[in-house]
C-alpha cells in the first residue's frame, strides 16, 4: 500500500455517535437518589438490587458507601433502603414495612405509571397480557401489582400459549425497555388471536428506550460496526445491539467499557457507530471514543435524531427527614 492510499483510508475513518444515548431521566433520578441519601444520612445506605443495570455505576456507589442486596431481609432492621429504578411489587413494600425499614423509592415514574395501569385494569377484572422478559426485575414488580390477572408474554413464540378467561376483556401492557418493532409484532400476533385486545392508555415503552432505538437506527445502516456501551444485564442496551443489526450494521457488540473493545473488530472498518444504553454514564463512552481515536478513528460526528429534555423530581422521601 502506498503512503497516499494509507492516508486516504485513514482519512475516511470516522465515528458516528448516536444522540440521544446514555442516561435517561429515570436513571439520573435514581443514581442521584442514592448519592443524596449518602450525603444526607451517611453510609451505609442499602440498595435493593442494582440501582440501575450498570456495573460501573454500582461499583462507584459501593465505594461511596452503598451496600447492594438482593432482598430486603438482608437489610438490618431500621436501616435505610433504596428501591431500584426498575420498581418493586407491593409485596416488597410490605416486607420492608414489616422490618421497619426506612425506604426511598427510586422507581422510575414511567414504571409507576405501568404499575398504576396494571392495578386499574385488574380492579376492572381484565386479563392483563404483560409483554416482557421473564425474570427481569421490572416485570416482577409490575406483575406483582396484580398477580392473579397478569400473564407474561415473553417473545413472539409465547403468543400461541396465551389463554384468557374472556376474549372481550383483555388488555396488553409492557416492560418499558423492549424493542419497539418486536413489541409491535407481538401485539399484532396477539390481536390476530384476540381481536378485541385493548391497547395501554399510553405507550409503556418509554421515551428513552424508543429514542435510543430511533437514534441507533439512523447510524446503523452507515456503520460497518456498531459499539453499544452497556452492561450485559441491561435490557435496553441489549436491544440496541439487536436493532443495530436489524438496521444494517455489519456487526454490533455490547461492551461494558473500552477494555472490551477488541482490535480485530476494527480490521477493514471505516465507519464505527457508537451509542450507549440508558443506564450508562458518559465517561464510559468517552473511554471508547479515546480507544477508537488511538486506532485512527478521531473524526467523531454526532448524529442527533431526537431532542430530549425530560427531567424527573427526586423521590419525595428525600425531601423529608428519614432519621429514626
Ligand atoms: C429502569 C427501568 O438499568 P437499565 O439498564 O435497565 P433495563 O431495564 O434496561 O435492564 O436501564 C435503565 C432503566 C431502564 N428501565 C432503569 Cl424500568
Ligand atoms: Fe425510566 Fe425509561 Fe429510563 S422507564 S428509568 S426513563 S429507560
Amino acid at each position: 500500500m502506498t503512503s497516499q492510499t494509507a492516508a486516504t483510508i485513514s482519512d475516511r475513518r470516522r465515528v458516528l455517535l448516536a444522540k440521544p444515548r446514555g442516561y435517561c431521566a429515570g436513571v439520573d433520578r435514581a443514581v442521584e437518589a442514592v448519592e443524596k441519601a449518602l450525603a444526607q444520612y451517611g453510609a451505609p445506605i442499602y440498595v435493593r438490587k442494582q440501582i440501575v443495570h450498570n456495573t460501573y455505576v454500582v461499583k462507584t456507589l459501593e465505594t461511596r458507601g452503598a451496600i447492594f442486596v438482593d432482598e430486603t431481609e438482608e437489610v438490618p432492621e431500621g436501616a435505610i433502603v433504596v428501591f431500584s429504578a426498575h420498581g418493586v411489587s407491593p409485596a416488597v413494600h410490605a416486607e420492608a414495612a414489616d422490618r421497619r425499614l426506612r425506604t426511598i423509592d427510586a422507581t422510575c415514574p414511567l414504571v409507576t405509571k405501568v404499575h398504576n395501569e396494571a392495578r386499574r385494569f385488574a380492579a376492572q377484572d381484565y386479563d392483563i397480557l404483560l409483554i416482557g422478559h421473564e425474570g427481569h426485575e421490572e416485570v416482577e414488580g409490575t406483575a406483582g401489582e396484580a398477580p392473579d390477572h397478569v400473564q407474561l408474554v415473553d417473545g413472539l413464540d409465547n403468543v400461541a400459549n396465551v389463554t384468557v378467561r374472556d376474549p372481550q376483556k383483555v388488555v396488553w401492557l409492557s416492560q418499558t425497555t423492549l424493542s419497539v418493532d418486536e413489541t409491535n409484532e407481538t401485539v399484532t400476533r396477539l390481536k390476530d388471536r384476540f381481536p378485541n385486545l385493548i391497547d395501554p392508555p399510553s405507550d409503556d415503552i418509554c421515551y428513552a428506550t424508543s429514542n435510543r432505538q430511533t437514534a441507533v437506527k439512523e447510524i446503523a445502516a452507515q456503520s460497518d460496526l456498531v459499539i453499544v456501551v452497556g452492561s450485559g444485564n441491561s435490557s435496553n442496551s441489549k436491544r440496541l445491539v439487536e436493532v443495530a443489526l436489524d438496521y444494517g450494521a455489519d456487526a454490533a457488540y455490547l461492551v461494558d467499557d473500552e477494555s472490551f473493545v477488541q482490535d480485530s473488530w476494527l480490521d477493514g472498518v471505516t465507519t464505527v457507530g457508537v451509542t450507549s444504553g440508558a443506564s450508562v454514564p458518559e465517561i464510559l463512552v468517552d473511554g471508547v471514543l479515546r480507544k477508537l481515536s488511538a486506532h485512527g478513528f478521531s473524526d467523531v460526528q454526532e448524529v442527533e435524531s431526537v431532542q430530549e429534555r425530560m427531567r424527573f423530581a427526586l423521590p419525595h422521601e428525600l425531601r423529608k427527614n428519614l432519621r429514626a
